[in-house]
């Protein structure tokens, strides 16, 4: 049987390095597109690398970017895939508002142009694609919790953009035929997730306060709540609806929510610190009432007392979107899918890996070397 070739954008990100792995996993040749940067932006997918000197390689990269038709038209030709996974963009909703033109064309018209691109090479009858929509696009909820029949209000320059993805996908399946999806997944992490998107930020700022690398955390609206998953549940999830009958969209989540303050709390739990927030808005502040081992060991070195949470209205958004809830039964009913990973799990794992980077960097700063310290 010959291989199924994939197209991944987005190929270095958290999703894109899930993903590629789950695919190569399955047997497919799996192609990646890349942005030309001037740091290298492979860390990601460092584990999946093949030597292009070798033969018959299933794992290729090639340089492009959504804002270049050329690129893409190119790329696409060369590649002939069954599958395209568009996973590429500018995905940071606080930076949306700093960038919102940048992240129009990336997220809105980078959509259409690989759409186009399918058709100007021909093989909208062969190539299945799958565009990566969110559950930003409820914003101002209308329904709680939210399915794929809850009407969209989108809150940011990040969400409009694709909400334009998200229609020139259905449009481009009802016009032409073509087999495109939209999966509108709910917020999903893992250790690998950004480091300033609000998850990765806390499970990193936890394990530095607990080695004394960091005094404290400052956060934005602790108040916002989500649907977190984790994105190694969720990128099967990209594969399934592209291997269906019909093309059909999905809501992809967990149908549980908490609250970003209590993210918080898990994540220092699992270091034995137990916190106390106290406070109202800006005021609002976390204070250590607990330290205790976990396993026998103690990880923290906090006092009781100590604040190591702090609001800083400066990651407050212009309009924010404050609750999110996925109804997940459609996707499981048509697609067999549950998410298999609990957020206590999901927690679990993103702390034990930033603890352990957390301790790497303690120890170069006892070597005299100045350990590295971005605050985001
Ligand atoms: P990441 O931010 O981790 O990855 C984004 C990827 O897009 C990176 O590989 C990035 O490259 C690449 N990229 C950005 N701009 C361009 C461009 N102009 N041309 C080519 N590549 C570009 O996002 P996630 O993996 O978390 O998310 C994957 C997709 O799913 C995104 O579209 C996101 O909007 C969407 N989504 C994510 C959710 C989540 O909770 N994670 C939920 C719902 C939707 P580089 O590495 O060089 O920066
Ligand atoms: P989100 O994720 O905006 O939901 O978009 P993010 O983790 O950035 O924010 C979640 C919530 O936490 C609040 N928050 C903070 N957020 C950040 N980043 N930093 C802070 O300091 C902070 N303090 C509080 C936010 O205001 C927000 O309410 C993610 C991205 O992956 C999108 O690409 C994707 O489409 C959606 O999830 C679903």
């Amino acid at each position: 049987m010959t291989k199924k070739v994939a197209l991944i954008t987005g190929v270095t990100g958290q999703d894109g390095s899930y993903l590629a792995e789950f695919l190569l996993n399955k047997g497919y040749e799996v192609h990646g597109i890349k942005r030309r940067s001037s740091l290298f932006n492979t860390d990601r997918i460092d584990h999946l690398y093949q030597d292009p000197h070798v033969n018959n390689r299933n794992f290729v990269l090639h340089y492009g970017d959504l804002t270049d038709s050329t690129s893409l038209v190119r790329i696409v030709q060369q590649v002939q895939p069954d599958e395209i996974y568009n996973l590429a963009a500018q995905s940071h909703v606080a930076v949306s508002f700093e960038e919102p033109e940048y992240t129009a064309n990336a997220d809105g018209i980078g959509a259409l142009r690989l759409l186009e691109a399918i058709r100007i090479c021909g093989l909208e009858k062969k190539t299945r694609f799958y565009q990566a929509s969110t559950s930003e696009l409820y914003g101002l909820v209308q329904e709680i919790p939210q399915k794929e029949t809850t009407p969209f209000y989108p809150r940011s320059p990040y969400a409009v953009a694709k909400l334009y993805a998200y229609w020139i996908t259905v449009n481009y399946r009802e016009a032409y035929g073509m087999y495109a999806c939209n999966g509108v997944l709910f917020n999903h992490e893992s250790p690998v997730r950004g480091e300033t998107f609000v998850t990765r930020k806390i499970t990193r700022a936890i394990s530095r306060i607990a080695l004394g690398l960091q005094d404290c955390l400052y956060l934005g609206n602790m108040s916002a709540l989500r649907d977190w998953g984790h994105a190694k549940d969720y990128v099967e999830m990209q594969w399934l609806m592209l291997q269906q009958d019909h093309a059909e969209d999905f809501v992809i989540a967990t149908g549980v929510q908490y609250s970003v303050r209590q993210f918080v709390e898990f994540a220092a739990k699992e270091l034995g610190i137990t916190l106390a927030f106290e406070g109202e808005a800006e005021n609002e502040v976390g204070v250590v009432t607990k330290v205790e081992p976990v396993n026998g060991q103690l990880l923290a070195k906090c006092k009781v007392g100590d604040v190591i949470v702090k609001v800083d209205p400066r990651y407050y958004r212009p309009t924010e979107v404050e609750t999110l809830l996925g109804d997940p039964s459609n996707a499981k009913a048509k697609l067999g899918w549950e998410p298999k990973i609990t957020l206590q799990d999901l927690v679990k794992e993103m702390v034990q890996s930033d603890y352990t980077s957390a301790k790497r960097d303690n120890l170069v700063k006892l070597a005299g070397f100045q350990a590295y310290d971005y605050h985001e």
